[in-house]
């Protein structure tokens, strides 16, 4: 009894100092936080961030952004003009932190074609600044704002049409710091979400333009993080070590879709929920608005491949938004396992099911062999897909750079050796149809099953000899490597 009152005490204490410490917090006006000197502003591309602010004091903060209008990668073999906030999608991320006077230099540059402004969302005024910042392509305008709230906010093109701004790539984000910066972090990175509307359906090769109608309805072809699909997967993962602290800060541009924002094998130990003050802890998938933002950190504590995406997981495996973030370090058994004991399931008493070995290996094989027809139909869309970007629409390759697979002679004259080239890529000098090529073809990533379709496609496309490359065919090959 007397130890509850002792406590009940000492809680009173505790909420007494708490309550004075957070009304002396209060106390600082934001406007009236006095600036000292002047700094340019540090601006990344993404996944970058500019270095903490810290502890720094309030300055004025020169910022500088120049709009291209370019054409840049969607995916493989397909390409899309793209708006920019100084030359990625998102566009460059600025940092400030609260109390700056932030002095912001919008250029258009002369190539382009169009007016473009930003509203920045941590801005208090007409617009977010778009009123101010109007500017004709070869011109520029310079409008000045002081950062009143702490946060991490959107910025977006606002011309009209808004919404083509938006879905052509103009969108980024802009980190205020709240006094003293934010608690330290081992690793930092910079991620958008954003939808996209192309004439063509998904993976249709060729320069895509944007389609008004599709985004109006807000059947997006693609959802990427990154302004592409890939922009955050195999070489471009982000990075960290076992035991390091990740912090990401993750943006939605839209213009249409709200991310279901998830880390597959990770728990985010706190999420500044809609980019604001609140925090929650221990949180699987945050949603984050179009237009809107969030901050999550979390420790890694095992190695691996942690995949991002939005778990709307269509968008995911089908339209783009999938990432990987990369451990590296020691396992740690105690926290995760890996496979402990692997066997055979049998539900109906182990005499209908059976893995597969050299003894019915033929059997398994028939089953999967699909008709001439669906293999070249699924090995059109696998071209379309991987050699396409190379080999070009027809087989007629780049002079000099690509050798063709239409009527080629090096193709028609040995199947083998062309399931050889796909299976394990190519170099040196190679000589089709009088032409001298020595380049490198990379390895494809293909299963055996995709590798027999793609070849069949080629073969029986563009005057080739017509070889229906089998699955086994492709299994020998390899074999024999
Ligand atoms: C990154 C570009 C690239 C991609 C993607 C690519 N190739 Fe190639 N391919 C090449 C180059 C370069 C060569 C020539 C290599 C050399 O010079 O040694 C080549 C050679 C070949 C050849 C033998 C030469 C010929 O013209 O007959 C075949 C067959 C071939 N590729 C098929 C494919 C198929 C099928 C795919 C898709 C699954 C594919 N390639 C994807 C670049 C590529
Ligand atoms: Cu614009």
């Amino acid at each position: 009894m007397k130890h509850l009152k002792l406590g009940i005490l000492l809680f009173a204490i505790a909420a007494l100092v708490t309550s004075c410490k957070s009304d002396k917090k209060i106390e600082i006006n934001p406007a009236e936080i006095a600036i000292k000197g002047t700094m340019e502003a540090e601006l990344t591309a993404p996944p970058n961030v500019p270095a903490p602010v810290g502890n720094r004091k309030a300055k004025k903060l020169l910022v500088n952004m120049e709009i291209l209008e370019e054409t840049g990668t969607m995916t493989d073999g397909v390409e899309y003009v793209y708006w920019t906030f100084g030359g990625s999608v998102p566009g460059s991320f600025i940092r400030t932190r609260v109390g700056d006077e932030v002095e912001f230099t919008l250029s258009n540059h002369p190539d382009n074609k169009l007016p473009h402004n930003i509203d920045l969302h941590a801005v208090t005024g007409p617009g977010g600044g778009a009123t101010s910042s109007f500017v004709a392509p070869g011109h520029e305008k310079t409008f000045s704002f002081k950062t009143l709230n702490p946060g991490l906010y959107v910025y977006h093109c606002a011309t009209a049409p808004v919404g083509m701004h938006i879905a052509n790539g103009m969108y980024g984000l802009i980190l205020v710091e709240p006094e003293g910066g934010l608690p330290k972090v081992d690793k930092e990175y910079y991620i958008m979400q954003g939808d996209f509307y192309t004439k063509g359906e998904n993976g249709e090769p060729g320069l895509q333009a944007f389609d008004m109608k599709k985004a109006v309805d807000e059947d997006a072809d693609y959802v990427v993080f990154n302004g592409k699909v890939g922009a955050l997967t195999g070489d471009n993962a982000i990075t960290a070590n076992v035991g390091e602290t990740v912090r990401l800060f993750v943006g939605n541009g839209g213009p249409n879709l709200t991310s279901s924002f998830h880390v597959i094998g990770e728990i985010f130990d706190n999420v500044h929920v809609e980019g604001g003050d609140l925090i929650n802890t221990n949180v699987q998938t945050t949603s984050i608005p179009a237009g809107g933002a969030a901050i999550v950190d979390f420790k890694v504590d095992v190695p691996g491949t942690f995949i991002l995406v939005d778990h709307a997981i269509f968008r995911a495996f089908n339209k783009g938004a999938l990432g990987m973030l990369k451990v590296k370090g020691k396992e740690d058994k105690k926290l995760y396992s890996g496979v402990k004991q692997e066997g055979i399931y049998h539900p109906e008493g182990g005499t209908l099911q059976e893995m597969p070995d050299d003894g019915n290996k033929k059997e398994v094989v028939k089953t999967g062999e699909k008709s001439l027809a669906e293999k070249i139909a699924s090995g059109k869309q696998i071209y379309t897909k991987t050699c396409f970007a190379c080999h070009q629409a027809n087989g007629e390759g780049i002079p000099n750079a690509f050798p063709p697979l239409a009527k080629s002679d090096y193709l028609n004259a040995d199947v083998k050796r062309a399931i050889s080239v796909v299976l394990h890529g190519k170099t040196g000098e190679i000589t089709v149809n009088g032409k001298l090529y020595n380049s490198v073809m990379t390895k494809q990533t293909l299963t055996d099953e995709e590798v027999a379709d793609v070849l069949t496609y080629v073969y029986n496309s563009w005057d080739n000899n017509k070889t229906n490359v089998k699955v086994t065919m492709v299994q020998e090959v390899k074999s024999t490597h």
